[in-house]
């Protein structure tokens, strides 16, 4: 009965707990380090999808990238920000899933992530889950153990 339960979570289809493309903060390949800042700031994520004009994933942008690339020897250089690019400075290797994958593998990789990107088969980018959502599954599916 347990084994059957938890067989039932890891095998359920992430797509039911995705969180959709167009409630997601993102910016785009070619915008400048100055926008992205903006976003990242304005909306209070300290981590954002970077996409292509085609709505493909194309990598992840932080705070903290940003303001790396702008550290000087004695100063923070802030009027350089204009003319760096998000694709300058962005984390080009991301871990993601397929919106064909399952619970399992998201439990897998958001041990390391505190959300991961959701692609379709073409690459496009359909939206986020999040560790939040994987552990509110999680809480339920534990106190349901104890009833
Ligand atoms: P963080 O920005 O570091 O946020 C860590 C946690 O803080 C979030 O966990 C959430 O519980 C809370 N939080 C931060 N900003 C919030 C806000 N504006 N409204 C409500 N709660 C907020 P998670 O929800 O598990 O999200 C994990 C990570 O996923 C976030 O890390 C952020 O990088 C990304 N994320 C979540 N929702 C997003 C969205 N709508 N657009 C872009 N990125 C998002």
């Amino acid at each position: 009965m347990l084994s059957t339960n938890k067989q039932d979570l890891l095998n359920l289809p992430i797509k039911d707990f995705i969180i959709s493309s167009e409630k997601v903060a993102h910016v785009q390949i070619g915008n400048s380090a100055e926008h992205a800042l903006l976003v990242l700031t304005r909306t209070g994520y300290s981590s954002v999808p970077v996409l292509d004009v085609k709505y493909r994933l194309k990598g992840l942008l932080s705070i903290k990238m940003i303001t790396e690339s702008i550290l000087g020897l004695e100063r923070i250089e802030y009027d350089r920000l204009e003319s760096i690019r998000v694709d300058d400075v962005m984390e080009h290797e991301v871990a993601y899933l397929q919106i064909t994958d399952t619970f399992k593998r998201a439990l897998d990789l958001v041990i390391n992530h505190a959300f991961l990107c959701v692609i379709d088969e073409e690459g496009t980018f359909m939206g986020i889950m999040t560790r939040r959502v994987i552990l509110k599954q999680l809480k339920r599916y534990i106190y349901q153990l104890e009833t």
